[in-house]
């Protein structure tokens, strides 16, 4: 393949030999002619210029914070691609209202949760706040299969199929309050889903213990991946932050802030130094076969409190953040937040740690890099980037020096600095938490944009600026402004993500009413039906372009109404959408799925029910008449 036939500009792509040199490494991933062309585009206006119909090289997958959804963004375009509702509700899709979105919303709650919203006149909780969507792993790179993100408002962690871009199961963890810090284990495959209980709560929390905090814990779980259920849980001293695995499979490391165990700001900020926690996980695992655990909640809970064999307190300063394991497979980033040094441990001495050296033995270096460093990301040719909230800066530096430096050679680890606007939170690479890291692109995940965009008002989106690193250096690209408020993201290169175009019609999303269907002797796939069941009534139709197959319905006031709508287009972006007027009901119906909604039939008249989702140009007349007649 030449580049012209990508239709790649030769000026771009022999730019520079750095460039070319970078851009061959990723020649074999059908990333070429993107890349290429997106650099000259850029050398000649100052941005990215992805030309129309042109794909992306790299599925960013960006979590929403307080939104409560995952945003699928291309890379490097910045094009919002797609919105994935995981926590929240969605008035598109119907994530929330549909009987297939509800099971996912409600099953994985605690009895106590339930019943507490129950009481409220709701099933599930409406908000989340969703900071760490990370992709499940096969040997230390992502493997397509399933996205991870944690809910630290309501304490859940939720899992998203990559094959259609669906949440399909959401849990609360028990025993702990707030998950902050969630990373898959990579190696040799997620495995576990790791996820930190950020706030230290009573253990059971049921107001027995109350203004006492010395009796609050804070916890680490560990989540089978594969089927949802949770693995095990460590009780921890300190709050858990974020967290991170190594490449091996040996080690999970846990940023712990507030290790005086205080619960106002000037107690939580009191000590010069916090502490990063190594859990064991053969240990662990031993630990749980042996039954040194107690189990709470129907969760199997073992201490790993200060002199525990699951856990080492490295002691590093002061309120530390982000957690990153550099994909050298040795050293792992602490981020100082209030002290201006990221800590660099090397995982190979944990070992000797656990078997009673002095915990800081692990510790290799220690780099000052300026102001507020939150969180590292890396390029796998040896150099980290840390984002300084105060300075309001990339810090690019490089380990091997810092290392160097710490061993008391003259050498300064900082390769360069540049300006973000303004403040950032975390950062990413392309495939940088992988051992395929490729070092072409660096996101800056900024909290203020402040004057880069139009005033929008009091409220102001955050900026998240693409810096290309593809040529040794950084090189601010592209500003894009996000609604509340992406706090991590993970920059996936498109080989490895697969999805779908339609479903597959035995997708077990809609299994229960699949099992409803047949009980019912009806034709999930084509039917046309109403089924009466003393004051219950089920509709099955399905949708064809540019029809339901039930152009109306009766029912009586009173009834319970299900409706199921099977779309049997089989063509690829030809979904549909099912509305019902002045009910409150909408929802999508992709290509070849089924979806449905139970709701009471209580407003005798006529209803309009259409098809929101433009699908033909007779989609206007894609509608049909409930009818509910009056009880006297
Ligand atoms: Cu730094 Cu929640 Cu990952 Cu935000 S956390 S920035
Ligand atoms: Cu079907 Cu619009």
């Amino acid at each position: 393949m030449t580049d012209e036939t990508k239709g790649v500009s030769r000026r771009g792509l022999f730019k520079g030999t750095a460039g070319v040199a970078a851009l061959a490494t990723v020649a074999g991933t059908g990333g070429l002619g993107l890349l290429a062309s997106a650099r000259s585009a850029h050398a000649a206006t100052g941005a990215p210029d992805i030309a129309p119909g042109q794909l992306d090289s790299y599925y960013g997958f960006w979590s929403s914070g307080q939104s409560g959804e995952v945003r699928i963004i291309g890379v490097p375009s910045m094009r919002e691609l797609m919105r994935i509702p995981v926590f929240n509700r969605c008035s598109a899709t119907g994530w929330g209202s549909t009987n297939e979105s509800l099971k996912i919303l409600t099953d994985g709650l605690l009895p106590e949760t339930k019943a507490f919203l129950a009481k409220r006149g709701r099933v599930t909780y409406d908000n989340g706040d969703l900071h760490h969507p990370h992709m499940s792993f096969t040997e230390g790179t992502y493997d397509g299969r399933y996205l991870f993100a944690n809910d630290k408002a309501n304490t859940r962690v939720a899992r998203i199929r990559c094959d259609i871009m669906k949440t399909d199961k959401i849990i609360e963890i028990p025993n702990t309050s707030d998950i902050h810090g969630l990373r898959p284990q990579k190696y040799p495959r997620t495995g576990y889903v790791f996820a930190n209980g950020e706030h230290r709560i009573p253990l059971p929390n049921d107001g027995a213990i109350l203004d006492d905090p010395t009796q609050y814990h804070s916890i680490f779980t560990a989540i089978d991946g594969d089927t949802m259920e949770i693995a095990w849980q460590v009780i921890v001293d300190g709050n858990l932050d974020n967290c991170d695995a190594d490449y091996e499979g040996k080690w999970a490391f846990s940023t712990s802030y507030n290790s005086e165990e205080g619960v106002t700001l000037a107690e939580m900020t009191e000590n010069e130094q916090d502490w990063v926690v190594a859990f064991n996980i053969a240990a662990i695992e031993a630990g749980i076969k042996a039954g040194d655990y107690k189990e709470y909640n129907g969760v199997k809970v073992l201490d790993g409190r200060h002199g525990s064999k699951y856990t080492a307190y490295i002691p590093v300063s002061n309120s530390p953040h982000g957690c990153n394991m550099a994909p050298d497979k040795v050293h792992l980033c602490i981020n100082g937040k209030l002290s201006p040094t990221v800590t660099v441990i090397d995982v190979t001495r944990l070992q000797a740690v656990f078997d009673g050296a002095e915990p800081r033995y692990a510790v290799v270096a220690e780099p000052q890099l300026g102001l507020g460093p939150l969180h590292t990301a890396f390029d796998g040719k040896g150099n980290a980037y840390t984002t300084l909230f105060l300075d309001s800066q990339m810090v690019m530096w490089n380990i091997e020096d810092a290392v160097r430096a710490y061993d008391g050679a003259d050498v300064d680890p900082i390769l360069k600095k540049i300006d973000v606007h303004y403040q950032p939170g975390h950062n990413h690479t392309t495939m940088g938490e992988t051992l395929e890291a490729d070092g072409q692109f660096l996101i800056s995940l900024n909290k203020f944009s402040k004057d880069r965009f139009l005033n929008v008002g009091p409220l102001k989106p955050e900026n998240d600026q693409l810096i290309d690193i593809s040529g040794g250096g950084m090189e601010l690209v592209h500003d894009g402004p996000t609604f509340a408020e992406p706090h991590d993201c993970i920059l996936v290169r498109a080989d490895k993500v697969n999805p779908a175009s339609v479903y597959d019609r035995a997708d077990p999303l809609w299994e229960e009413a699949r099992v409803q269907a047949e009980k019912d002797g009806v034709d999930l796939d084509w039917g046309a039906d109403v089924i009466r069941d003393g004051n219950k009534v089920r509709v099955y139709m399905h949708s064809v372009a540019p029809a339901f197959s039930l152009d109306k319905f009766e029912v009586n006031q009173g009834d319970e109404v299900t409706i199921y709508v099977s779309n049997m287009d089989e063509v690829d972006d030809l979904t549909h959408g099912f509305t019902l007027g002045n009910h409150g009901i909408a929802f999508e119906v992709g290509p070849q799925a089924t979806a449905s909604v139970t709701f009471t039939a209580d407003r005798p008249g006529v209803h309009w029910f259409y098809c929101q989702w433009f699908c033909h140009a007779l989609h206007m007349e894609m509608r049909g008449r409930m009818l509910v007649k009056p009880v006297a």
